[in-house]
């Protein structure tokens, strides 16, 4: 309780009224005056968060403020040069650890969030995929709203893209389909800088022989099922964060907007007392370490766009949740809403191995940062491999005898596998992308500035872990397919198909990662619902002037990574928003 008593030591509330409009980035509270006055208040300048501000204040009439945590994205050689995404340290995340895990024999992992403007997309993969049309249509099915579906989402995605060619120029012809993509948003796409290497040519071949898994020209047609050549977020050579592609210079000089850095919002509080309807348009905020809070109420709505972990956290904070459980830290309940935090969805991972016969030179690590510094190309503009596979677990597999099938329709793989050449290993990520477990955002204690419990709850469902080794049984077979003879030389493991199932189990669990694609937590549910979170409009259900648009909205993990879906979604949004005023 120290930390909450300091905390509450250093509450000075500085209530900020009056009219007075600049647009600016504030690198600190402190450098808010009590003058400003916003239209809409943003809070997280991650992916939702900075689609929001950008498009919000594209109407000149609409004044925009966007809080985020972290510090500012740019300059920093660690988050522009895409293959340092593995030497990303704390300075730039949350810190977040998991809590103890009751389906991985007790093991907590660490779990990386970008704390930084561009939030996600300035730490993340920048793998670029939208998944099924399936999942979509599914959101448009659990919200009883068909407004959210593939199709009405579809222009979005044009929308929000702008395919460039890759680093260095190179003709990507036969790589993809631009038939798919757009070419005037703001998020740059791009094929990968290297040409198709001999390990690549290797696997479009034994895509030529296998039965189960084909070639598919374009992973983002809706129809991602297949052997594929990666797109990622990047552009120029440089990460393409939703803080570069969106919060740009000419955004960030514009008057109506507000960019305020290193600071965190603690709680949201009710803005009007006379209104029938709770309505909740006020925001506290302190500084990045410590110091007095601030409270800053929008004129029209307040928006959270904090992440799947942060935009829960800061709902219970606030009495927002669990009247019962959020009763018992001793926070007042201001709105009885049982599922925030709950139905978290999380794509789990896990890496096996093969031994190769092949023989490649190690990356010059001097010259390809002289060469990345000179002319923004180079092996450091990659992140990861050049393919992937998506696939699904077959019909008459023994896992559906059990289990129903949880992909949200045929065009829905369970199954992604990672390519990546090597030697004298070759190593793959089997992620399992319809998992059947599910995951909680819960508080530790009544101090906002305490972290949340994060029980990401993988393996608690059987389905899952049966799943999994199906997965790890289709990358074997791939391997084992006739192009790879001679250069795949065996599987190292661990193999289902040999270990004791113990054994396998246990060593599955031990190894077990997160792709980083939390969802669900403060879910889209039908109006009127007793159960999610949100209306289909993204309004907290009950609530007057407050939205939630960031990946805790999706019900669903799409079976895709994540930043795709959460641009749609936020993209939309900020038209739903814009037509409401
Ligand atoms: C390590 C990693 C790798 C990933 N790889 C990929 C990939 O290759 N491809 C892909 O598609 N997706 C990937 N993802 C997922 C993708 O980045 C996320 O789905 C996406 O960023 C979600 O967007 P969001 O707006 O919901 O949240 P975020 O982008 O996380 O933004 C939330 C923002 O809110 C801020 N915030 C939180 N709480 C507060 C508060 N109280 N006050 C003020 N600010 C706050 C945070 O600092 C952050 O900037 C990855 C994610 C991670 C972490
Ligand atoms: C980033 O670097 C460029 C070029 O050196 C400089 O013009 C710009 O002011 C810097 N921006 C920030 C935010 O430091
Ligand atoms: C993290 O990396 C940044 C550069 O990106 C560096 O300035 C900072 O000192 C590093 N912090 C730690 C704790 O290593
Ligand atoms: C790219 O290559 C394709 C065929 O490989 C060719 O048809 C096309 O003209 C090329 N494009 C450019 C811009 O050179
Ligand atoms: C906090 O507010 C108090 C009272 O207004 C003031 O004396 C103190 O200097 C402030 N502290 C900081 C860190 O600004
Ligand atoms: C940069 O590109 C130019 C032109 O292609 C080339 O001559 C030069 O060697 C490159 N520099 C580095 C450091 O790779
Ligand atoms: C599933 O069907 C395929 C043919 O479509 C067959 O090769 C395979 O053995 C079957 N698997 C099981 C578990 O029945
Ligand atoms: C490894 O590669 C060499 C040369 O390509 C080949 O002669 C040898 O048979 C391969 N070994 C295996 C185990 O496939
Ligand atoms: C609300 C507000 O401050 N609007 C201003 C936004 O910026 C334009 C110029 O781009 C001004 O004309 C508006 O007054």
């Amino acid at each position: 309780m120290a930390g909450l008593s300091k905390f509450c030591a250093l509450i000075g509330l500085i209530t900020l009224t009056a009219t007075l409009v600049n647009g600016k980035v504030y690198s600190g509270l402190g450098e808010l005056t009590a003058k400003d006055v916003y239209d809409f208040v943003v809070v997280g300048g991650g992916v939702g968060g900075s689609v929001l501000a950008t498009r919000l204040s594209e109407n000149p009439r609409h004044n925009v403020l966007l809080v985020e945590a972290g510090p500012n994205n740019q300059n920093i050689t660690d988050i522009a040069v895409p293959a340092f995404f593995y030497n990303i340290n704390g300075t730039y995340t949350w810190g977040h650890v998991t809590t103890p895990q009751a389906g991985l024999n007790g093991r907590s992992l660490p779990y990386t969030q970008g704390r930084v403007l561009g939030g996600g997309s300035s730490v993340n993969g920048m793998m670029y995929t939208r998944g099924a049309s399936d999942d979509y249509d599914l959101w448009g099915k659990v919200s009883g709203d068909r407004s959210w579906s593939w199709k009405t989402l579809y222009p979005y995605f044009i929308r929000n893209e702008k395919l460039v060619p890759p680093p260095g120029g190179r003709n990507a012809t036969g790589e993809y389909d631009p038939r798919y993509h757009g070419h005037n948003g703001p998020t740059h796409v791009s094929l990968p800088w290297g040409p198709p290497i001999d390990f690549d040519l290797l696997s479009v071949k034994n895509a030529q022989s296998s039965k189960e898994i084909k070639f598919n020209l374009e992973p983002n047609s809706g129809k991602p099922e297949g052997l594929i050549y990666v797109q990622s977020t990047i552009g120029e050579g440089e990460r393409w964060s939703a803080a570069v592609g969106f919060l740009s210079a000419n955004v960030r000089e514009r008057p109506n907007l507000t960019i305020l850095l290193n600071t965190q919002a603690t709680r949201i509080l009710p803005s009007s007392k006379s209104s029938r309807q709770l309505d909740i348009r006020t925001v506290e905020l302190v500084p990045n370490g410590g110091g007095n809070t601030t409270t800053v109420t929008a004129k029209k709505e307040l928006i959270l766009s904090a992440g799947s972990f942060g935009t829960p956290h800061l709902l219970l904070n606030s009495g927002v949740g669990d009247k019962k459980e959020l009763e018992e830290l001793k926070i007042k309940s201001i709105l009885d809403l049982p599922d925030v935090g709950k139905g978290l969805s999380d794509h789990l991972t896990v890496p096996v191995t093969w031994s190769s016969n092949a023989t490649y030179a190690p990356v010059d690590y001097v010259a390809a940062l002289e060469e990345w510094q000179t002319n923004r190309t180079g092996p450091l503009t990659e992140a990861v491999g050049h393919q992937v596979i998506f696939t699904r677990i077959a019909s008459n597999s023994s896992v559906f005898k059990e289990h129903s099938d949880p992909a949200s329709g045929p065009n829905a793989a369970h199954i992604e596998i990672t390519l990546r050449a090597g030697s004298p290993i070759v190593s793959a990520y089997i992620v399992l992308l319809t998992p059947k477990s599910r995951g909680s955002v819960k508080l530790r204690s009544n101090n906002p500035l305490d972290k949340p419990l994060i029980d990401i709850g993988f393996l608690t469902h059987p389905f899952d872990l049966l799943a999994i080794k199906e997965g790890v049984r289709i990358a074997k077979r791939w391997y084992a397919g006739a192009a790879y003879k001679g250069y795949i030389t065996g599987f190292i493991g661990p193999d289902p198909d040999v270990l004791p199932e113990k054994e396998f189990n246990d060593q599955l669990k031990a190894s077990v990662g997160t792709f980083w694609h939390p969802v669900g937590t403060s879910s889209i549910s039908p109006r009127g619902a007793k159960h999610g979170v949100l209306d289909p409009d993204l309004k907290v259900k009950g609530v007057k002037g407050l939205r939630v648009v960031d990946a805790s909205a999706i019900p669903y993990v799409p079976t895709a990574h994540t930043q795709a879906a959460t641009y749609v979604l936020s993209e939309r949004a900020s038209d739903i928003i814009k037509d409401s005023w």
